[in-house]
């Protein structure tokens, strides 16, 4: 199969999940045409003769536009792309703008199906603003197939834009070698001391990661035994739980480490994931943290009950409930069997449950499913 991938190349769940899935594809034999305005962040060190192939969307500043052009300007180098190589299949990931580029590029060559993938604020968020519903709806309806990341996602775009369009679950994957424990003393040194507790949470730090709510719950735990928390990614929030932090008194044990690559260095020493979000399609960062046997303590709001099961791979509390988080962080951390079960348990579901020998094949088929109409 000859197929082009549209996806941000940002640090966040769609692009990893978008360029991993990519690369397996282009490893299962198949041509791969990345098209973007940068390179997606986890590409880079691959592609070469035997691909993936990564095109770069052109750009045009003219003084009479008050705004770039994005989707068209994609749209455009697409068609070239579709035409040069003879790409059959556009995968979007992001209705808009990447589904909406890709219908156009469809309509303009008359050829290359469109597969869209949905993985949550571009519905929960982006899509449910009017400035953007019908465009949205269009680029769901138009598109040969769609897909989302849970049930939950699915139902919810059918509900929110009153659509019976069809829409397949394909759940993300990890990659289970790379996201693995491995507990290093000298790696863990650096973060925490022995006999301290390592806490950690991995997001975009927007709004709805509730990032403040981690600080809330962290306090708590810090009070009660030694401790330390990791926050890692950076985002419009970083400043809030910063100042969070200094008030409850707990900045010298909550660190702050910005956005690096080898996130699974991290993942790999640590105690206890923390994901309090009030919207979240899957939770890509639980997923990897529990490929590490970390248990996870998260909110129970949009898809994670789907990878986060409580009881089992770690403890689902309501939405902004900081005590109850806390009271479950202490719980795991104090009961070393529980832990270990937990974190076992973890394992396991990233293994049988999420690993990419089970989801890449789903998407290969459909992708073979849309080709052929
Ligand atoms: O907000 C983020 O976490 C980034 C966002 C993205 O577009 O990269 O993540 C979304 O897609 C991920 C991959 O499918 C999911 O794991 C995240 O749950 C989802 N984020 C939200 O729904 C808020």
């Amino acid at each position: 199969m000859k197929v082009a991938v549209l996806c941000h190349a940002s640090a966040g769940g769609s692009g990893v999940v978008a360029t991993e899935l990519g690369l397996m594809v282009a490893r299962a034999g198949h041509e791969v045409h990345f098209v973007g305005s940068a390179q997606p962040f986890r590409l880079s060190g691959h592609g070469g003769m035997a691909g993936p192939y990564f095109h770069q969307v052109s750009s045009f500043a003219y003084a009479l536009f008050e705004q770039p052009f994005p989707e068209l300007a994609a749209a455009n180098t697409l068609t070239e792309v579709i035409l040069e190589h003879e790409v059959e299949l556009s995968h979007a990931h992001y209705a808009i703008p990447h589904a909406t580029a890709a219908i156009h590029a469809k309509a303009i060559t008359g050829r290359s199906r469109v597969m869209t993938t949905l993985h949550g604020t571009d519905v929960t968020l982006v899509g449910a603003e009017p400035a953007f519903r019908h465009t949205t709806r269009h680029a769901i309806e138009r598109s040969d197939h769609v897909t989302a990341v849970s049930h939950f996602l699915a139902q919810q775009t059918q509900e929110l834009f009153g659509t019976g369009r069809e829409i397949e679950v394909i759940h993300n994957f990890v990659d289970a070698e790379r996201f693995q424990r491995i507990p290093d003393p000298a790696v863990r040194a650096r973060f925490a001391h022995p006999d301290e507790a390592l806490l950690v949470h991995v997001s975009n730090f927007r709004p709805v990661k509730r990032v403040e709510d981690v600080v809330q719950v962290f306090s708590r735990v810090a009070s009660e035994m030694p401790a330390r928390l990791l926050m890692i990614g950076d985002g419009p929030d970083r400043p809030r739980a910063f100042e969070l932090a200094q008030q409850l008194g707990i900045i010298g044990r909550t660190h702050f480490l910005g956005s690096f690559p080898d996130v699974e260095t991290v993942l790999g020493i640590s105690d206890l994931f923390l994901l309090p979000s009030s919207k979240e399609s899957f939770g890509l960062a639980a997923l990897e943290a529990m490929s590490c046997e970390v248990p996870v303590v998260a909110a129970r709001a949009g898809g994670i009950p789907e990878v986060v099961e409580n009881g089992l791979t770690g403890v689902l509390c309501a939405v902004g409930d900081v005590d109850g988080m806390a009271h479950a962080a202490l719980r795991i951390l104090r009961d070393r069997d529980l832990y270990l079960q937990m974190g076992r348990a973890g394992r396991q579901a990233a293994l049988t449950r999420f690993h990419p020998n089970l989801i890449v094949p789903q998407y290969l088929r459909a992708y073979e499913r849309t080709i052929t109409g």
